[in-house]
């Protein structure tokens, strides 16, 4: 039976993977950090009693930024795959804890390497770096590919940057396998609540049952590649499974605004948004609704409106995968499409929103944990 350890793992991507791992008969061993509050939700389902038989999902506390914690882990569980997914992973936020992201995202990703230096598994444990499209920043060419020039934009890409590139020495310098996937933005109901995508699903959700007025954003322009979590931890699996470690891009090759987005999940709820003015004083107007998703919009009701405090000092405007190499190399296909995933996304969050305005209506108005 092999073993994977995999940082991040109560996060999106990390709780897929472990599926996924489960699935095919993989030990599961997870480092979570210790909170004061439970922060298991994405992970409960597949999470086993210590008393179990069979017990093959086991959890670790641990923190990137403690060597010893994460060396000790490393020892205990000398894994043959480590997937290093943790990270500080909210770009807007990297810029006001710029430090502790370029030691969680960038030092992590080298303690962990040095872990298994340092233990001699250099030959045994392979190991996954998640870096990002971040790393193209300012696009020096479109689409962007493995050997497109880098040029970071935020504390989270430069630190994502260094952590790429220790991955790439690791490997020449000691023979490791270490390799980066390159992974454009990607979503699925699991995604954190302040991303863009699920901020969006689930405020609309709100707005349609009438538990919010309005939604607020950003920078309604910038155009992404989205693609579903669930087909891009495949291929942060099928990365380890090779003969030689190599680098490769994760994306759909396919690119929408975030207005669109706002657009194609406003239409699942039965709304039509028409847009109104420019820049910072742009909105979104209901224009037409119909079915019986969205009892609480009105024809003319502003839902959309732009907060300046959503644009960050520095933009990346546009991200563009190709992921030709992944498909000549691995036989990758993304096989959830972007309209597939928002409508996934949004009858999620509907479903909750329904759940939580029935509480509400039974004076149960409280942040009960539904989500
Ligand atoms: P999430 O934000 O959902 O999950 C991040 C995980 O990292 C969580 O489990 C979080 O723990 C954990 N974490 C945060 N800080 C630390 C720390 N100091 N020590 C240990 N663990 C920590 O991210 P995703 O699942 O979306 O992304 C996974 C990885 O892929 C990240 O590294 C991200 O930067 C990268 N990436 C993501 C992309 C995307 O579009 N989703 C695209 C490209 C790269 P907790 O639950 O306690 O907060
Ligand atoms: P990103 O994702 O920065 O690409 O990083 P995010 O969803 O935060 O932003 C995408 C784009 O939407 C614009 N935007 C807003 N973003 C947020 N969060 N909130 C808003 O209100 C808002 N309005 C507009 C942003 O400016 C941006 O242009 C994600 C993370 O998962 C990283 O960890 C990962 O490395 C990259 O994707 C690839």
């Amino acid at each position: 039976m092999k073993k994977a350890l995999i940082t991040g793992v109560t996060g999106q991507d990390g709780s897929y993977l472990a599926e996924l791992l489960l699935e095919k008969g993989y030990e599961v061993h997870g480092i979570k950090r210790r909170a004061s509050l439970f922060n298991t939700g994405r992970i409960d389902h597949i999470y086993q009693s210590p008393q179990a038989d069979n017990k093959n999902f086991f959890l670790h506390y641990g923190d990137l930024s403690d060597t010893s914690n994460l060396t000790r882990i490393m020892q205990e569980v000398q894994p043959d795959e480590v997937y290093n997914l943790g990270a500080m992973s909210h770009v807007a936020v990297s810029f006001e804890s710029p430090e502790y992201t370029a030691d969680v995202d960038g030092m992590g990703a080298l303690r962990l390497l040095e872990a298994i230096r340092f233990l001699g598994l250099e030959q045994k444990t392979r190991f996954y770096q998640a870096s990002t499209s971040e790393l193209y920043g300012l696009v020096q060419e479109t689409p962007q590919r493995e050997s497109t020039p880098f040029y970071p934009r935020s504390p989270y890409a430069v630190a994502k940057l260094y952590a790429y590139w220790i991955t790439v020495n690791y490997r020449e310098a000691y023979g490791m396998y270490a390799c980066n996937g390159i992974l454009f933005n990607h979503e699925s109901p699991r995604r954190g609540e302040t991303f863009v995508t699920r901020k969006i699903t689930r405020a609309l959700a709100h707005i349609a049952q009438g538990l919010e007025p309005q939604l607020f954003l950003g920078n309604l322009d910038a155009l992404r590649d989205w693609g579903h979590a669930k087909d891009y931890v495949q291929m942060q699996w099928l990365m380890l499974q090779q003969d030689a470690p190599e680098d490769f891009v994760i994306a759909t090759g396919r690119q929408y605004s975030v207005r669109h987005f706002v657009e194609v999940a406003a239409r699942e709820l039965g709304i039509e948004i028409g847009w109104q003015g420019s820049g910072v004083d742009e909105r979104g107007v209901v224009a037409a609704v119909s079915g019986d998703q969205a009892p609480g919009v009105a024809l003319g009701q502003t839902i959309v409106a732009v907060d300046p405090q959503y644009f960050r000092p520095t933009e990346v405007e546009t991200l563009l995968g190709d992921p030709g190499k992944a498909r000549r190399r691995l036989g990758w296909e993304p096989r959830i499409s972007f309209e597939a995933m928002v409508q996934e996304m949004v009858l999620c969050d509907l479903d909750k929103a329904r759940r939580h305005k029935l509480l509400k209506s039974h004076g149960y108005d409280i942040a009960i944990s539904l989500e």
